[in-house]
Protein backbone atom coordinates (compact mmCIF):
# COMPACT_ATOMS: atom_id res chain seq x y z
CA UNK A 1 0.00 0.00 0.00
CA UNK A 2 1.37 3.97 0.15
CA UNK A 3 4.19 4.42 2.45
CA UNK A 4 4.37 6.60 5.59
CA UNK A 5 7.44 7.79 5.49
CA UNK A 6 9.22 9.97 8.03
CA UNK A 7 10.73 12.72 5.46
CA UNK A 8 9.60 15.96 5.46
CA UNK A 9 8.30 18.34 8.21
CA UNK A 10 6.13 17.64 11.18
CA UNK A 11 4.00 19.56 13.85
CA UNK A 12 3.42 18.13 17.11
CA UNK A 13 -0.27 18.40 19.58
CA UNK A 14 2.42 20.79 21.51
CA UNK A 15 3.16 23.00 18.51
CA UNK A 16 6.65 21.64 18.57
CA UNK A 17 7.52 21.70 14.95
CA UNK A 18 10.37 18.87 13.70
CA UNK A 19 11.78 18.46 10.55
CA UNK A 20 13.11 14.90 9.06
CA UNK A 21 15.62 15.25 6.11
CA UNK A 22 16.80 12.22 4.50
CA UNK A 23 15.92 8.95 5.18
CA UNK A 24 18.62 6.80 4.17
CA UNK A 25 18.23 3.50 2.44
CA UNK A 26 19.34 1.68 5.79
CA UNK A 27 16.27 3.43 7.63
CA UNK A 28 18.50 6.05 8.99
CA UNK A 29 17.95 9.77 9.43
CA UNK A 30 19.05 13.09 10.52
CA UNK A 31 16.90 16.01 11.55
CA UNK A 32 16.22 18.75 13.65
CA UNK A 33 13.41 19.58 16.44
CA UNK A 34 12.06 22.69 17.66
CA UNK A 35 10.21 22.62 20.79
CA UNK A 36 7.34 25.09 21.21
CA UNK A 37 7.59 24.12 25.19
CA UNK A 38 10.24 23.97 27.70
CA UNK A 39 9.92 24.49 31.54
CA UNK A 40 12.92 26.34 31.80
CA UNK A 41 13.68 30.07 31.42
CA UNK A 42 16.63 29.65 28.95
CA UNK A 43 15.88 30.49 25.20
CA UNK A 44 14.43 27.91 23.00
CA UNK A 45 16.71 26.71 20.16
CA UNK A 46 16.94 24.20 17.81
CA UNK A 47 18.23 20.82 18.04
CA UNK A 48 19.77 18.05 16.08
CA UNK A 49 17.71 14.49 16.28
CA UNK A 50 19.32 11.20 14.94
CA UNK A 51 16.95 8.16 14.55
CA UNK A 52 15.75 4.96 12.68
CA UNK A 53 12.52 4.13 10.61
CA UNK A 54 11.67 0.52 9.66
CA UNK A 55 11.39 0.55 5.75
CA UNK A 56 7.33 -0.77 5.89
CA UNK A 57 4.31 1.01 4.71
CA UNK A 58 3.44 1.70 8.52
CA UNK A 59 7.01 2.20 9.67
CA UNK A 60 7.73 1.91 13.59
CA UNK A 61 10.72 4.20 14.26
CA UNK A 62 12.68 5.31 17.25
CA UNK A 63 14.64 9.27 17.75
CA UNK A 64 17.20 11.10 20.04
CA UNK A 65 16.95 14.77 20.12
CA UNK A 66 20.10 16.42 21.96
CA UNK A 67 18.82 19.91 23.50
CA UNK A 68 21.22 22.41 23.22
CA UNK A 69 19.93 24.65 25.33
CA UNK A 70 19.82 22.32 28.74
CA UNK A 71 21.97 19.19 29.77
CA UNK A 72 19.11 16.88 28.60
CA UNK A 73 18.15 13.91 26.05
CA UNK A 74 14.77 13.10 24.65
CA UNK A 75 14.26 9.50 22.86
CA UNK A 76 10.61 9.32 21.09
CA UNK A 77 9.30 5.93 19.67
CA UNK A 78 6.49 5.56 18.04
CA UNK A 79 5.02 4.30 14.54
CA UNK A 80 3.96 6.17 11.36
CA UNK A 81 -0.29 5.80 10.29
CA UNK A 82 -2.59 6.83 7.34
CA UNK A 83 -5.50 8.19 8.72
CA UNK A 84 -9.07 7.94 6.91
CA UNK A 85 -8.07 10.55 4.26
CA UNK A 86 -4.46 9.19 3.64
CA UNK A 87 -2.55 11.73 5.78
CA UNK A 88 0.15 10.44 7.74
CA UNK A 89 0.18 10.93 11.50
CA UNK A 90 3.43 10.00 13.77
CA UNK A 91 2.17 8.40 17.28
CA UNK A 92 4.77 8.65 19.35
CA UNK A 93 5.80 8.12 23.25
CA UNK A 94 9.10 10.00 24.63
CA UNK A 95 11.03 9.74 27.77
CA UNK A 96 12.88 12.79 28.24
CA UNK A 97 16.23 12.69 30.97
CA UNK A 98 17.54 15.68 32.81
CA UNK A 99 20.93 15.46 34.56
CA UNK A 100 21.32 16.32 38.55
CA UNK A 101 24.47 16.22 40.26
CA UNK A 102 23.40 14.15 43.01
CA UNK A 103 22.51 10.47 42.19
CA UNK A 104 19.93 10.83 44.99
CA UNK A 105 17.90 12.12 42.44
CA UNK A 106 18.22 10.05 40.02
CA UNK A 107 14.68 8.57 40.40
CA UNK A 108 12.77 11.53 39.36
CA UNK A 109 14.74 12.68 36.49
CA UNK A 110 12.84 11.13 33.74
CA UNK A 111 9.62 12.27 32.31
CA UNK A 112 7.42 10.22 29.89
CA UNK A 113 4.69 11.70 27.54
CA UNK A 114 2.87 11.28 24.55
CA UNK A 115 3.16 12.90 21.25
CA UNK A 116 0.70 13.02 17.95
CA UNK A 117 2.32 14.65 14.82
CA UNK A 118 1.07 15.90 11.83
CA UNK A 119 2.57 16.70 8.37
CA UNK A 120 3.33 20.31 8.26
CA UNK A 121 3.25 21.19 4.44
CA UNK A 122 1.16 19.57 1.70
CA UNK A 123 2.24 16.49 -0.38
CA UNK A 124 1.67 15.59 -3.99
O1 LIG B 1 12.82 21.90 28.60
C1 LIG B 1 13.51 20.68 28.62
C2 LIG B 1 14.56 20.75 29.64
C3 LIG B 1 15.27 19.65 30.12
C4 LIG B 1 16.03 20.07 31.27
C5 LIG B 1 15.79 21.49 31.46
C6 LIG B 1 14.91 21.90 30.42
C7 LIG B 1 14.12 20.43 27.18
C8 LIG B 1 13.00 20.47 26.12
C9 LIG B 1 12.07 19.26 26.25
C10 LIG B 1 10.87 19.38 25.32
C11 LIG B 1 9.95 18.18 25.47
C12 LIG B 1 8.53 18.42 24.97
N1 LIG B 1 8.46 19.06 23.68
C13 LIG B 1 7.83 18.27 22.78
O2 LIG B 1 7.58 18.61 21.59
S1 LIG B 1 10.53 16.74 24.66
C14 LIG B 1 9.01 15.98 24.92
C15 LIG B 1 7.90 17.01 24.71
N2 LIG B 1 7.49 17.10 23.33
C16 LIG B 1 12.74 21.17 33.00
C17 LIG B 1 13.54 20.09 33.53
C18 LIG B 1 13.25 18.94 32.76
C19 LIG B 1 12.31 19.30 31.75
C20 LIG B 1 12.00 20.66 31.91
FE1 LIG B 1 14.02 20.41 31.53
Amino acid sequence: GQKCNLAGQWKNDLGSEMTIDTVFKNGTFLGKYLTAVSSTNKTIVLSPLIGYQQLTDLPSFGFTVKWLFSNSITVFTGQCFLNTSGQRVLQTSWLLRSETQDPQNNWSQTRLGYNIFYPLKKRN
